[in-house]
């Protein structure tokens, strides 16, 4: 299996399309006022500049740093002609994110060495861009592999060496290891997969269950890839940082109106109904809240998403602290399906959803949308989540 990572995508496509900037410390950045660095060049990530830094912040630490406003299109097209041509090596490729695929190589008659070669010179010819590509006898040793060495690196984890290359890694950098996880173990004494190993697979199985299990698969190397995982669609959701200072309760609600929207009209798009909505609240100072419900019933609708959201909303948010950010999701996916109304609702609405769905489809994702939304400074989806697909849903987790 190989992993092939565009390096520093964004930015790399910047420099690709002006040569004033190659090489230079830049960062691409979305086009308001209060906007994060979505990536940044090597050049810039050698002077301290990170993804997630405001601008202000970036500019801070480096005052050469060249901020380009990001521009989706380009990316998406480089994203997709790629994706392409990976398809004309095999067929066996899963697109991960917009700057990652996996090639599935047991079936081709080359080396790994050669199809590195032959992929890193086709981007770089094309689109003068460079790659990291790792190769690992399943999609979580690929994965690994291909961050070793960026950019523009190539690694490849031989059966004999997979423990001791694991272990050079942190338990964070695992994938399904998340923060609050790592936590847990630290506290428990386990810090690296040689203390998960030894700690033993019952013990972890018993204290974490199912998560226990692949743990200790995942110390040992071994990944075992989850049947049908390609195509199904875990969540949809949409988060909107907003722009307003100290926004009001009025405003809060209007911008949520418009993220169930989102969320709901990319259901309804892709044929999807879902049972759980997940709040998610991120205050200027960086604290989090979340909240999740899980209804009764399946839908689509986005008068069942927002009246949800709104009932998770003012249990859990603070409206005297700045709110920076309101995401939305929709799990608990049912596929191939749409519902637009319940036994509850009063009237029908299909036929409304799809009249506005069928108008936003043709002139543009918010010709027709909800009055209050118009008070929210910011619209739709302005930024582009790593998670983007050339074809299909977007499958996002809200963190
Ligand atoms: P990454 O592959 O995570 O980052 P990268 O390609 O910029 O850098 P690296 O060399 O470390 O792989 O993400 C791919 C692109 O997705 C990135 O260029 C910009 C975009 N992106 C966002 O829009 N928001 C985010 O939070 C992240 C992490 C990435
Ligand atoms: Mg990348």
């Amino acid at each position: 299996m190989a992993c092939i990572d565009m390096d520093a995508f964004f930015a790399s496509v910047e420099e690709a399309s002006n040569p004033k900037l190659k090489g230079r410390p830049i960062a691409v950045i979305g086009a308001k006022e209060r906007t994060v660095v979505t990536t940044c060049s090597y050049a810039a990530r050698h002077l301290g500049v990170k993804t997630g830094m405001s601008k202000f912040e970036a500019k801070k630490i480096c005052p050469n740093l060249i901020l380009v406003v990001g521009n989706n299109r380009k990316y998406t097209y480089v994203s997709k002609e790629i994706m392409n041509y990976l398809i004309t090596i095999t067929p066996d490729v899963e697109v991960y994110s917009i700057d990652e695929a996996f090639v599935n190589l047991e079936n081709i008659n080359v080396d790994p060495e050669s199809f590195a070669y032959l992929v890193k010179s086709y981007i770089y010819q094309r689109f003068g861009i460079t790659c990291s590509i790792g190769v690992g006898i399943n999609r979580f040793i690929a994965k690994l592999a291909s961050t070793v060495s960026k950019p523009d690196g190539y690694c490849f984890v031989k059966k004999e060496d997979i423990i001791d290359f694991i272990d050079n890694f942190e338990l964070k950098d695992l994938w399904g290891v998340g923060k609050h996880l790592t936590k847990k173990l630290n506290n428990m004494g386990i810090f690296n997969t040689a203390d998960i190993r030894v700690f033993g697979k019952e013990r972890l199985s018993r204290l974490f269950g199912k998560s226990g299990e692949y743990l200790y698969k995942i110390a040992c190397g071994v990944y075992e890839e989850l049947a049908n995982k390609k195509n199904t669609v875990k969540s949809i959701g949409h988060s909107i940082t907003l722009v307003e200072n100290k926004p009001s309760l009025e405003i809060c609600h209007n911008y949520l109106l418009q993220i169930s929207d989102m969320v709901s009209q990319r259901a309804r798009k892709y044929k999807l109904a879902g049972k759980t909505i997940c709040l998610y609240v991120r205050y200027a100072n960086f604290e989090n809240s979340m909240k999740r419900c899980t209804l009764p019933f399946f839908t689509s609708a986005t008068h069942h998403i927002y009246d949800t959201s709104l009932i998770l909303f003012d249990k859990i948010a603070i409206p005297e602290k700045n709110i920076r950010q309101i995401g939305v999701s929709l799990s608990g996916i049912l596929e191939k399906t749409v519902i637009y109304s319940n036994l509850f609702d009063k009237k029908n609405w299909e036929k409304i959803y799809n009249a506005v769905d069928k108008i936003n489809g043709k002139f543009g994702s918010s010709t027709i949308t909800y009055a209050s939304v118009l008070n929210c400074e910011r619209k739709g989806a302005l930024t582009i989540s790593p998670s983007w697909k050339p074809t299909g849903v977007r499958n996002i987790n809200i963190k």
